[in-house]
């Protein structure tokens, strides 16, 4: 059989959560469950290719934080100035009075980015941190 053929295999869940799955697949208008299910392991795949450390990725790294928290905006700065040689943007939106939102474009190497990720959502006050990759051919 050749790889690109279609090919069935079961999945087992629970009620409750393929309650949610079908709900998923209806809002994002998906043809059927199988589709869906394509999509969501190729982003997965693609999440993890850059598993591979010396591999170039480029995305985004949004932050969601209270400015108010003592001592987190020195020490976002001084992380982003420490490696500023994998940032390639820097946008700020004040929410309101406390939160904020910080989106932080980066390109370089799969690791070193993870570093930078994990230092910056691991901050006290930092409420949420979501981070968006792809691989970046090598030239
Ligand atoms: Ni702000």
């Amino acid at each position: 059989m050749e790889d690109s053929m279609l090919k069935r295999f079961g999945v087992s869940m629970e009620g409750s959560l393929l309650r949610k799955f079908d709900h998923l697949v209806k809002k994002r208008g998906y043809e059927n469950r199988s589709e869906a299910v394509r999509d969501l392991v190729r982003d997965a795949l693609l999440q993890q290719s850059w598993e591979d450390d010396e591999q170039l990725v480029a995305g985004s790294l949004l932050l969601f934080y209270n400015h108010h928290q003592r001592h987190l905006l020195e020490e976002m700065t001084a992380i982003q100035h420490h490696m500023h040689h994998l940032i390639l943007a820097t946008m700020h939106f004040h929410l309101d009075h406390a939160s904020c939102l910080e989106i932080i474009v980066v390109k370089g190497k799969a690791d070193d980015i993870e570093l930078l990720s994990n230092q910056l959502t691991s901050l006290k006050g930092v409420d949420y941190g979501k981070f968006t990759l792809a691989p970046v051919e090598q030239i």
